[in-house]
């Protein structure tokens, strides 16, 4: 007892950085005297470490560099082998701030740390003003996990070089150190190949008169970009600088429709029945049986293989769909050749040869949990585990290296609650459920032996509907700050305390602001009681809110005295943070009017439009919509309302819908009137001036060249 109210006096005479460090050390003791930094403390070197010190002094600018150690107080940068990979110890007293890394990536961790402790404007890279003391310290620290990554989609929305170095900023700060990049899918070639400059020239764009198609919005407009290999190789040098290594990945032997599109011959050979689906191919794999293939995967991957550095190269597996191989003469052939049954030996086979590829290159295959169902590919290859926590631990039984990424922990494309934005079909989640996520209790210590970490996903489809490829906003809203939840589980994996957490949390606040970070804040919680609307948050963030509808957020003071049913609106702010709007529950309610769909497109046998009449679930059309194709929502009863929302599509995300397309509002059921154009296949009517008798979506162009529309049943806010 007398220990800990000790500890507890020390801890609480630490300086406020100190106790906000995050992810927290592995131990930190206080020192006796601390050391004042001048403008001219020497930045002292030992061989191996100039690009840290160079990097250092990007945030200590002017401080003289110098190569090997000097005679008087300074910074002084060391490997200690002893200390062991990635390990390192901070040292502050009167003579030094030694930096010890037990490699050069345990020199940068102790950096990283070090920033910490400075004045949080570090971050902005201004001048900072000195002298400026830190406190006498030793701080000795290392991961619990080897592997603390971040897989970015760059395919479905790309991020240009600039953008990406700001991202491994982000990721170097909070000590994750691999950076996944998802470099290519069905809709998108995001790296220069120089043997195929087709996969780049025509590959990296989609939309308007490229060959691939456009799936995820700006339907009419070429859009797109990619990585000369220059580019990436100076990428690669700034990332490694940063403690950060660059896994790359491409996907195989599905989500290969851009490929595909340029070079048909790589899939199965028969004639795609494409009537009933509006001239769309569903085929997007890789053929097995195509001995041609590898040879064009050898030209691929070659040049890849020389632009990474890294010892590891991600072949995909997710999500093939047997079905084509299933149809292929060849593939069947080979499989009866083989004497095999189960089409997932084709996939075995397809990830063994392209495998072969790569350890002729000095590499080894990492690959997504689906590869390993079967459990022939070698031990040796890293498996990423995403569908659920039950692949994780399925990939540690098999015995393989694991990185554990439970899409229902892990997939921050995931929205942060029922009113933000983002998919939800793994779960809706926020910093809280990360940070609960914890191995340590939910793997036994035989599978934990195979993990070799934890890795964030960050998937893009959304990116362009919430301007993605415009500004870092949404990708910053949705990583931050559930990304330090991730960073202090995979460094410092200590038995939780979410309210120890919060508070670093809050207080690392003040980092990513300087950073220029636009992190998420919990809304704040909303209450009526008594004829008083009152709001309330825990982080010390300023609340704001609107009436009605308006964008003119006001400053809020107190409770608000209100009895008329008006729509008030919440959120909070705080540096570059801001929560999504909150209100009272009955903002959110929505009505089941009854309702006839019509539409001058065929239903689905499979999905009728009575599904979307019943609220039950969504219709589909058999075809994409063409210029002049309807549907109508006709209310059987006048509907007054606030709000009505008709959209086609899947919730969030812009697929199967009515990319060209106008609404218009019927009073009467006989005369209509325009209410606006589509956006992302819908439009949010607000406030029709009288009930609503129906709705008519007409298409004034092609559709979003998806098979089919989704119809949505119509979401209908009461007054
Ligand atoms: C599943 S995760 C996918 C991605 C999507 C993601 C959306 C994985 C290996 N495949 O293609 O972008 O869900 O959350």
């Amino acid at each position: 007892m007398k220990i800990l109210s000790l500890l507890a006096a020390l801890l609480a005479a630490l300086p406020l950085q100190a106790r906000t460090l995050l992810p927290a050390p592995a131990s930190d003791r206080p020192g006796t005297r601390g050391f004042t930094l001048t403008a001219s403390t020497p930045i002292a070197f030992m061989p191996g470490l100039g690009d840290a010190a160079r990097y250092l002094s990007e945030y200590l600018p002017g401080l003289p560099l110098s190569e090997g150690d000097v005679d008087r107080p300074a910074v002084r940068l060391r490997i200690d082998p002893a200390l062991g990979a990635e390990a390192y110890r901070l040292t502050v007293d009167t003579w030094s701030v030694a930096l010890e890394g037990g490699d050069y990536a345990g020199v940068i961790n102790a950096l990283h740390t070090l920033l910490e402790l400075l004045p949080p404007t570090v971050y902005a890279r201004g001048p900072i003003s000195l002298p400026l003391t830190l406190e006498g310290r030793t701080i000795e620290d290392r991961p619990a996990f080897a592997y603390r990554g971040i897989m970015l989609d760059v395919a479905r929305t790309w991020l240009e070089a600039p953008r990406l170095k700001r991202c491994i900023d982000l990721l170097a700060y909070h000590k994750i150190n691999k950076l996944h990049l998802h470099l290519c899918d069905d809709e998108g070639w995001r790296i220069e190949i120089r043997s195929h400059p087709e996969l780049t020239a025509e590959g990296a764009f989609r939309g308007g008169d490229s060959p691939v198609r456009a799936v995820y919005g700006r339907w009419n407009e070429r859009y797109g970009g990619y990585y000369t290999q220059e580019e990436m190789r100076d990428i690669v040098r700034y990332a490694a600088r940063r403690g950060v290594e660059i896994i790359p990945e491409i996907d195989l032997p599905g989500h290969s429709r851009t490929v595909a599109q340029l070079h048909p011959e790589i899939l199965c050979r028969y004639t795609a029945p494409t009537s009933a689906t509006g001239g769309y191919d569903y085929r997007n794999a890789w053929c097995v049986a195509r001995e041609e293939n590898y040879r064009l995967l050898e030209e691929i991957l070659g040049e890849l293989c020389d632009l990474f550095p890294s010892e590891h190269f991600h072949i995909g597996g997710d999500e093939v769909d047997f079905s084509q191989w299933q149809r292929c003469p060849d593939c069947t052939a080979l499989m009866r050749a083989e004497k095999w049954s189960d089409p997932h030996r084709l996939e075995d086979r397809f990830m063994e040869r392209v495998s072969q590829i790569l350890t002729r290159h000095g590499k080894q295959p990492a690959v997504w949990n689906e590869a390993i169902r079967s459990g022939r590919l070698p031990l040796s290859t890293r498996v990423h585990g995403w569908e659920k926590l039950s692949a994780c631990l399925d990939a540690a039984d098999k015995g393989y290296r694991t990185v554990v990424m439970p899409a229902e922990f892990l997939y921050f494309d995931m929205r942060q609650s029922e009113h933000d934005v983002g998919h939800r079909w793994a779960a809706v989640f926020d910093v809280r459920h990360v940070y609960a996520f914890d191995p340590s209790s939910l793997f036994t210590p035989a599978q934990l032996c195979h993990v070799e970490g934890l890795e964030a996903a960050f998937w893009s489809e959304l990116g362009l509907a919430h301007g993605l490829d415009r500004s870092d906003d949404y990708l910053d809203y949705m990583l931050f700050p559930r990304l330090c939840a991730l960073a202090e589980n995979a460094w410092s994996n200590r038995p939780r305390d979410w309210k120890a957490f919060r508070e670093r949390l809050a207080a690392h606040y003040e980092r990513l602001t300087a950073m220029g970070v636009r992190f998420r804040l919990q809304p704040p919680a909303v209450a009526y009681a008594d004829g008083k609307l009152s709001a309330s948050v825990n982080d010390g963030s300023r609340i704001e809110y609107a009436v009605d509808g308006g964008e003119g957020y006001v400053p809020y003071e107190g409770p608000i005295e209100t009895r008329t049913p008006r729509d008030y609106r919440f959120r909070s702010s705080l540096g570059t943070g801001r929560s999504p709007d909150a209100a009272v529950p009955s903002r959110y309610a929505t009505i089941r009017p009854a309702v006839r769909i019509t539409s001058s497109i065929a239903p689905s046998g499979k999905f009728p439009f009575s599904n979307a009449e019943t609220y039950r679930g969504i219709a589909r059309t058999l075809r994409t919509a063409r210029e002049g194709d309807w549907i109508i929502y006709a209310f059987e009863r006048p509907i007054a309302c606030r709000r009505l929302f008709v959209t086609t599509g899947y919730a969030h995300i812009a697929q199967y819908v009515m990319a060209n397309g106008r609404a218009e509002v019927s009073y009467d059921g006989v005369t209509f009137e325009p209410a606006g154009e589509l956006t992302g296949g819908g439009i949010v009517i607000e406030s029709p001036r009288r009930p609503v008798r129906a709705v008519r979506l007409t298409a004034t162009g092609p559709g979003s060249s998806t098979p089919f529309l989704v119809v949505q049943p119509p979401v209908v806010y009461p007054l």
